[in-house]
Order: C-alpha cells, then sequence, then structure tokens
C-alpha cells in the first residue's frame, strides 16, 4: 500500500534553484506521480541572520513507513552536501527535506514528528501546499490549513520567476 506524502524543501546557501532541482530529480525516483508547487523566495524565519531562501513543496505516493522515507530524504540531503555537524540548528543550508504530511498518520518520536510541528506558523510551507492540494486539513485538529494561513502575519514570501537565472 502507499500513502501520499508532501514534504517542503528549503536551500539558501549555495546553488539554491541546483539544490531544489536535484531533490525533485531524486524524490522522481521514490515517490509515484510526483507533482511540485512553484518556487518561493522567502525571507528567513526562526534564525533571521542567514540569506533568502527558496522553498517548495512536493507531493507523492510513498510505498513504505515515514521511517523510511526519512532515511532516504535524509540520505539526499547528505548526497547534496549538507553539513550536520558544522551547522547552527535552523541555520543556512544547501538543502532541507522536510515530511509535513503523511496520509492522515501522526507520529511523535525522537526522530520524527508529523505532521511537522512547524506547518501551522510557517507560509513558506503552508502557501505552496495549499496551492497542490487547496482543502488539506491538519489531520490533529482537523483545521482548514487555508484558515491557518490567513492568521498569520506577512512573512515575506515572493513567487520566484525563474525567467532569465
Ligand atoms: N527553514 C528553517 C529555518 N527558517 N526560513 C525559511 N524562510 N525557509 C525555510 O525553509 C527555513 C527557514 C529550518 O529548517
Ligand atoms: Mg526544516
Ligand atoms: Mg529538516
Amino acid at each position: 500500500m502507499s500513502c501520499l506524502t508532501y514534504l517542503s524543501i528549503g536551500s539558501n546557501r549555495g546553488d539554491r534553484l541546483g539544490y531544489l532541482k536535484y531533490s525533485f530529480e531524486r524524490l522522481r525516483l521514490i515517490l509515484k506521480s510526483l507533482t511540485f508547487s512553484r518556487i518561493y523566495e522567502t525571507d528567513p524565519v526562526y534564525y533571521l541572520e542567514q540569506p533568502k531562501f527558496l522553498n517548495a513543496v512536493v507531493s507523492g505516493y510513498f510505498s513504505g513507513t515515514p521511517y523510511e522515507l526519512l532515511n532516504k530524504t535524509q540520505e539526499i540531503e547528505n548526497s547534496a552536501g549538507r553539513n550536520r555537524s558544522t551547522s547552527v540548528s535552523r541555520g543556512p543550508r544547501t538543502l532541507d527535506i522536510d515530511i509535513v504530511l503523511f496520509g492522515n498518520k501522526m507520529i511523535k518520536s525522537s526522530l520524527l514528528t508529523i505532521p511537522h510541528p512547524g506547518l501551522k506558523e510557517r507560509k513558506f510551507v503552508l502557501l505552496p501546499l495549499l496551492e497542490l492540494n487547496p482543502v488539506l486539513k491538519d489531520p490533529a485538529t482537523n483545521t482548514k490549513l487555508w484558515e491557518l494561513l490567513i492568521k498569520l502575519e506577512n512573512q515575506g514570501i515572493y513567487l520566484y520567476n525563474t525567467h532569465g537565472k
């Protein structure tokens, strides 16, 4: 059996667009019917002293457990030069792939929390997520995600125009 999953992708170090495209190509081999949102350039949140991010969300069907998917996404992050040992928590990274939703599953363990704990407060996740599926709900509370999005303050999210870049 396969499960529809949504992943948030981010990069704010090095060739940001290149890392996003690399992640799409790698995820294409892991997720069936891979679909991706438009790409947004976003102001950093949490740790503010870092460059702007490129962010997107992808969806697709995964055959396996959430932990198996986590292993695969971490392997892709590592192969994109992600260095966990020297990096500041929530600081600059070449490639970050976060599992946001995995069907309607709810998981809380030391390795993995699903839905992603930042989902409800991050416009750079909610906006591209709703672009892919406007009727999504938070499986924990059943709240419509668009209702959460419109309550958030402006966070600096701009459509990234890839023409001429
Ligand atoms: N990721 C973070 C911390 N802050 N800000 C934006 N705009 N986009 C991100 O992907 C992001 C962030 C840690 O994963
Ligand atoms: Mg992240
Ligand atoms: Mg992450």
